[in-house]
């Protein structure tokens, strides 16, 4: 009999959630920055081994919503939540141990609430172990974990580093129900390509733009095709908020833009294994993050 289970990857921004998610799946398939905040939906991923599917969502950082996107995004930790087997919560272990403790209190909140409703087993993932001075340090957290009774289990590791992620992956799989699988075997995720497309571009605009220009930016691919010969034609067009944001996004004589439009271009042809022109188009929709329509319109 083979087995299945949806597991939710929940955390705090920046804790490593879709690093995670891309180390057990061996892909690059949720886009991963410095900068906290990078996630901003719900992202699908399935892996099947071992005569278990596990069908992984990671989702966005919990945070205090302060624009209509962050309560969007908050929406989909919710649903996540609502609707899973299993649940991973992914910390930043360094982080924990120096300023933050284990739980904050949006966190606990969120975790409390959860084991009010159900007893689906919530396990704790201590990450960037690798950045610990020492593994011990960890100890008190693991500790509190404990006697919070909120946890099955502690699991600690590297996400970057791919450390004891099949340490993980084991601990899921030995909790995951007796079902049969939902998805075929090789499927990788439920996403269409476009998603995906549109989310390597803005990880380009995360990693080349500072402060709040990234965080005012939405992708969204408008034309995909797939000629018979050469290679695939792709427009996105990257929305703004202001008109400043505009000028730094295109940069001097369209400096900047060219950066990102190479950048993106190398990594969705490696994403697609397939050569790639990308075009792209810079718009103001003054507001967008806090326009129910426009959120909508842009897929939030
Ligand atoms: N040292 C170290 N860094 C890590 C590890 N895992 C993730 N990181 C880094 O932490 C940063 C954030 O990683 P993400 O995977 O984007 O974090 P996230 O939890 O998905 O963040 P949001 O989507 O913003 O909520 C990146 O710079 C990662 O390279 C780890 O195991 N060790
Ligand atoms: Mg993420």
């Amino acid at each position: 009999m083979t087995k299945c289970a949806h597991v939710a990857i929940i955390g705090r921004p920046n804790a490593g959630k879709s690093t995670l998610l891309n180390a057990i799946l061996g892909e690059h398939l949720s886009i991963v920055t410095p900068k906290p905040q990078t996630t901003r939906r719900s992202v699908l991923g399935i892996h099947t081994d071992n005569n278990t599917q596990l069908i992984f969502v990671d989702t966005p950082g919990v945070l205090r919503p302060r624009y209509r996107l962050q309560k969007a995004m908050m929406q989909y930790v919710q649903e996540c939540l609502e609707s899973t087997d299993i649940i991973c919560v992914v910390i930043d272990t360094p982080k924990a141990v120096e300023h933050d403790g284990l739980l904050d209190p949006m966190m606990e909140g969120l975790l409390k609430s959860v084991r009010s409703r159900s007893k689906v087993p919530i396990i704790l993932v201590l990450n960037k172990m690798d950045a610990l001075p020492q593994s011990k340090l960890a100890l008190p957290l693991v500790e509190q974990a404990r006697q919070s009774g909120l946890f099955t289990k502690s699991v600690a590791i590297s996400a970057s580093q791919g450390k004891e992620v099949d340490d993980l992956v084991r601990v899921l799989q030995d909790l995951a129900p007796e079902s049969v699988y939902l998805y075929d075997e090789d499927q990788l995720s439920t996403l269409p390509q476009r998603f995906f497309v549109a989310e390597l571009i803005r990880e380009v605009i995360f990693k080349q733009l500072r402060q709040e220009v990234p965080y005012a930016t939405a992708v969204q691919v408008l034309e995909f095709t797939e000629p018979e010969v050469g290679p695939f034609h792709i427009t996105a067009d990257i929305t703004v908020e202001r008109d400043t944001q505009k000028i730094i996004m295109i940069g001097k004589g369209g400096e900047q833009l060219k950066r990102i439009r190479m950048e993106a271009q190398q990594a969705i042809a490696d994403h697609l294994q397939h050569g790639v022109k990308l075009e792209l188009f810079v718009k103001v929709r003054a507001d967008w993050r806090n326009d129910r329509a426009q959120l909508a319109n842009l897929g939030y």
